[in-house]
């Protein structure tokens, strides 16, 4: 703050950069202003420029500042944030002289317009899940992360990049993921793939990804693999997992593991299965589906029907779209079938729920996902369906 001080009074020319009779137009004074997405911070504000009207009478370089862009009408400058300092600090300096009328950030500003990526009209699942609409009101957030414990994913790839906020590899312990196998990749755009003009677009394509590869390359693992890999995710700040693979026996271990995360308030989602079979928590347990709090997706196709593989039962809680589904896999895009897409479809609209009512606990939220699903097949809630296809307009309203 001395430095201003210091330079009080020493430099005359400012008077016309403070706006002092100089025409009223836009003046550009050297360098260009904030406009790439690396010029602005996560929260929108520029890293590299602040707005100044100063006190009339009071010229810039009294300050030590320099305007770089001016809009003389209304006395306004936008001057450029030195190296190694923040807007913060240089907005607190300026405010401590007492010689400006307000300082404040340079706001990064939008178009408008829907952002529709290339591959959308492939999508059939964001139409019939009305993820597009629900898009009005939230695309989720980033703090809202979606950990999707699979094969690993490609953390290069352009659809996820810039997604993902941790990554966990339970076989070398360390955040080196990779994804061979290419189901992970896959789930984790359903969910999540950004909404960046590039590719697909996932279910709530502004939330966070944690790829934890628990399964090898060829699909392979264990049940402890799996617990070790929900747990590292509920102890790493996941809000919501999504859990497309299947055990068709009790396992203590995973169900520790699933108790722990539901316990750290983690909704927890998972695939019923592809065997077109009756899933039973006693007499056909499949984990971690039938795990009781643990949402358990079914899938339909595009026309809203069961997936003729689909496993089916009372703790069905809701359907997803699961048929020749378009997504991410590693350096590319294509479609796959199964209730592995339907889980992190369904782990997609959890997240846009947790975004938009941050206070709800997650049993809440498994309520709130099934009372506002569309009711299909027989009228409330059945085996095939659970309570029905998941509805993201109407589960963010
Ligand atoms: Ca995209």
């Amino acid at each position: 703050m001395n430095r201003f001080r210091l330079l009080t009074g020493t430099l005359l020319t400012s008077a016309i950069l403070a706006g002092c009779g100089v025409p009223s137009t836009v003046s550009s004074i050297g360098s260009t202003p904030s406009v790439s997405k690396n010029d602005f911070r996560g929260n929108g504000t520029s890293r590299r420029e602040i707005v100044v009207k100063l006190t009339p009478g009071i010229g810039a370089m009294s300050l030590g500042i320099k305007a770089k862009r001016v809009i003389p009408s209304i006395n306004t400058m936008v001057v450029e944030v030195p190296e190694g300092k923040t807007p913060e600090q240089v907005m607190a300096e300026l405010k401590k002289t007492g010689r400006v009328v307000y300082v404040d950030y340079v706001n990064q500003v939008i178009l408008e317009e829907a952002a529709v990526d290339p591959m959308m009209k492939d999508q059939y699942a964001l139409t019939n899940t009305k993820a597009t609409t629900a898009w009005n009101t939230t695309k989720g957030d980033a703090r809202t992360i979606i950990a999707v414990i699979d094969t690993g994913a490609d953390l290069n790839h352009p659809d996820l990049k810039d997604k993902i906020v941790s990554s966990y590899n339970v076989f070398t312990k360390t955040s080196a993921v990779s994804d061979a196998h290419g189901h992970g990749t896959h789930c984790a755009g359903i969910a999540a793939a950004a909404l960046n003009g590039v590719g697909i677009a996932g279910i709530a394509p502004n939330a966070g990804l944690m790829p934890v590869q628990v399964l090898s390359a060829g699909g392979g693992g264990s049940d402890a693999t799996i617990a070790e890999g929900i747990v590292w995710a509920a102890d790493h700040g996941a809000k919501v997992m999504t859990m497309s693979l299947g055990l068709y026996k009790r396992s203590k271990v995973i169900e520790e593991a699933l108790q722990y995360a539901l316990d750290k308030d983690i909704a927890l989602v998972a695939s019923a299965g592809n065997n077109n079979a009756l899933n039973d928590p006693e007499k056909a347990p499949h984990l971690p589906s039938t795990y009781p709090g643990v949402i358990e997706v079914a899938a339909t196709d595009n026309q809203d029907k069961k997936a003729s593989f689909s496993n089916y039962g009372d703790t069905i809680a809701v359907a997803a779209p699961g048929v020749d589904i378009l997504s991410t896999v590693p350096g590319n895009y294509k479609k796959m079938s199964g209730t592995s897409m339907a889980s992190p479809a369904a782990a997609g609209v959890v997240a846009l729920i947790r975004s938009r009512y941050p206070n709800l606990k997650q049993a809440e939220v498994k309520q709130h996902l099934q009372k506002t699903a569309m009711d299909l097949g027989t009228p409330g809630f059945d085996q095939y369906f659970g309570h029905g296809l998941v509805d993201a307009a109407a589960a963010v309203k």
